[in-house]
């Protein structure tokens, strides 16, 4: 028989070679997106600066996105269950000093919190709320 080195037989070969690899990547990529999960919870906070701080202590493996909603004091977190539980996720946020829906952050961790943070006593640092900005000279206290 023989290798038919004919261009038509080339071609059909590197065609076949793009349409394996075609296919392996459209299956990798489904199992990729397949593997996150998204979770919405309640955790309270005043401001952008809990905003940061939220999104800081969510900054871990298995977690893909994080947005924490100030006025509705909601966070939505992208994560990968094989990786990390919600529970884990609420626990690292209580940790931070934002209470969850599962977790109490710990009194300690609570009043180590910037003034205008301190959420259980209303936010009452955050004078204008909506548009509540901390300056910059302010970025060192936490
Ligand atoms: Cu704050």
């Amino acid at each position: 028989m023989g290798w038919n080195f004919s261009p038509q037989g080339l071609n059909y070969l590197y065609i076949m070679r793009l349409i394996v690899l075609c296919l392996l990547v459209f299956v990798s990529g489904g199992m990729w997106s397949q593997g996150s999960m998204q979770c919405e919870f309640s955790a309270k906070g005043c401001c952008p600066m809990c905003a940061d701080r939220i999104v800081e202590a969510l900054d871990v493996p298995g977690v893909r996105a994080v947005e924490w909603d100030q006025f509705k004091e909601k966070a939505t977190v992208v994560y990968k269950p094989k990786k990390i539980s919600e529970e884990r996720i609420q626990q690292l946020v209580a940790d931070s000093g934002h209470d969850t829906e599962m977790f109490t952050a710990s009194d300690e961790v609570y009043n180590g919190l910037a003034a205008c943070c301190l959420y259980r006593s209303g936010c009452q640092g955050c004078s204008d709320r909506e548009k509540h900005e901390h300056p910059e000279e302010d970025d060192d206290r936490y």
